[in-house]
Parts: structure tokens; sequence; C-alpha cells
């Protein structure tokens, strides 16, 4: 079996946009049915969603027969639960919280085999190895791995040019929500000032050659952030798609209220 090449790395490197999803809804069922809706990319939430290892492989499987790329955010850094991640088949992982050059290098080596890094071997348990049915999975493992690190405090936005040195880090994700409480502006991802942050980041990291990502869930900011050099988006959440959907329908024959606008989520 041949190993599964990361397509979402390659779009990034070549520039391409990548509008993409939040699944927060944390099973497979609902990721397979987002799977079918034309975004480019899904972020399996397992920093806020409520997921655990087993149900982010769930989701993985779910969408592997689609052209969709799946990202998974890690709840943190720890080295192990990065470990067992790669080890199910996760090859771009979106950690956040990341706040220095030093943060950024460990995560480098968790997802790196030695002697570049310190991920553990046990390829027989593997998913992302097809249980040792990959070709070659060593030489080829290291190269398909696609680092993403959030930069979302004010000590992760002042670390911004020495993490964008890092050498593996193959993008950098503003988290608006997080900065924003970090500002002393929580709840207010649209505040005048997160935004001015944002969109310095936003240059920062085109300027450094790397591909910046950002979330809103109000289409407009979106697309300013896109055209400020944003190159992969999320732009909305499947809870708050449901729930608004829901409501709507509910609304019109109930008048019992109005939608959420998803600004914070
Ligand atoms: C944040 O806004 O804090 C996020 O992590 C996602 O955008
Ligand atoms: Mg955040």
């Amino acid at each position: 079996m041949q190993m599964p090449l990361n397509e979402f790395k390659r779009a990034l490197a070549a520039g391409e946009t990548q509008i993409g999803l939040f699944l927060g809804l944390a099973n497979a069922y609902t990721a397979e049915v987002v799977a079918s809706t034309g975004f480019d990319w899904l972020l399996i939430d397992g920093e806020h969603g409520p997921n655990d290892l087993r149900s982010i492989i769930e989701q993985l499987q779910a969408l592997a027969p689609s052209p969709v790329r799946p990202v998974v955010r890690t709840v943190d850094h720890d080295t192990a639960r990065i470990k067992q991640l790669l080890d199910g088949g996760a090859q771009t992982l979106m950690v956040p919280m990341v706040e220095s050059a030093d943060d950024a290098e460990q995560l480098v080596r968790a997802m790196r085999y030695p002697p570049h890094g310190v991920r553990g071997v046990g390829t027989a348990m593997a998913r992302a190895a097809r249980w040792n049915g990959v070709k070659d999975y060593f030489g080829q493992a290291d190269q398909e791995m696609c680092l993403i690190v959030q930069i979302e405090s004010t000590t992760g936005l002042a670390a911004l040019a020495e993490i964008l040195q890092v050498e593996g880090v193959d993008a950098v994700f503003i988290g608006p929500s997080d900065l924003a409480a970090s500002m002393g502006h929580l709840g207010n991802p649209g505040h005048p000032q997160v935004k001015e942050a944002v969109e310095g980041a936003i240059a920062a990291i085109a300027a450094a050659g790397k591909a910046a990502g950002v979330f809103s869930a109000d289409p407009a900011v979106a697309a300013a952030y896109q055209a400020m050099g944003a190159r992969f988006l999320l732009v909305g959440v499947d809870a708050l798609l449901l729930r608004n959907s829901a409501l709507a329908l509910a609304d019109k024959f109930k008048k019992s209220g109005a939608a959420n606008s998803g600004a914070a989520y």
C-alpha cells in the first residue's frame, strides 16, 4: 500500500486558498454529512469539541473516502497525545496556544521520528501505517506531516517573528477569540484592536513565506482577512450551522427568537 499523501500540506505550499469548517459535533456521522458539502478542509476539534482519540479516528475514517482535507486540533502540546493522533492517521495538526519558538520546536520534534524528533515507533498498532501495510512508512512519514501553530495570545503575538523562523512550522493560524480575551476584549473578536492585531499577524506570516490562517464566522470579516492574505480560513462551525438553521425554522412557526450570530465561538 502507498503512503497517503498530505494534500492539505501540498495545497498550502502551492498557495491555494483553502476554505474550511469547524467540526465540533464530535461524531463521524455528521462529519460525513459535512464532507459532502464542498469545503476544502475540515477541522476536527480536539480542543473544545467533546472528542477523544477514538472519536477523532472515527471522523478521520468517515472523511477518508472524500477529497476534503482533514486537520485535527490537539487539546494541548503533549508529545504522547500527539503520537497517538499521528498513529491514528492524522497528518496535519493544528496546535493551540503556541507562545514561543521553543514551543514550536518541541511540536516539530513531536511530529518527527528520530533522529529529527522524538515520535515513538509503533506502526503495528498504527492506522497511519495501515498496520505495517504502507511501504517505506518510516522513509515518508516525516515529510507528510504538516504543523499549524496557533497564535492566540499577546505572548504568542510578541513571539511571532521567532516562531516563523522555526523549520518545520508549515503554517500559522490566528485564533481571534482567545487573542481577544488576552487583549482584554473577552467575547469580542471583532473589536477594532483585535482586528488590527489579526491583520498585522496575517501580513507578517505572509511576508515570511508561510501560510496564514484565521477563523471568522462573519462572512464579511472572513472575506476581508482572505483579501489581506489569509490562505486558509475557517468560516463556520457545524454546531452553529445546525443550531441556527433549527432556530430559524422554529422561529418561522413559533416566533421564538433570533439566531445566534456565531461571532464568538
Ligand atoms: C480562537 O479564535 O481562539 C480559536 O482558537 C479559533 O479561531
Ligand atoms: Mg482559541
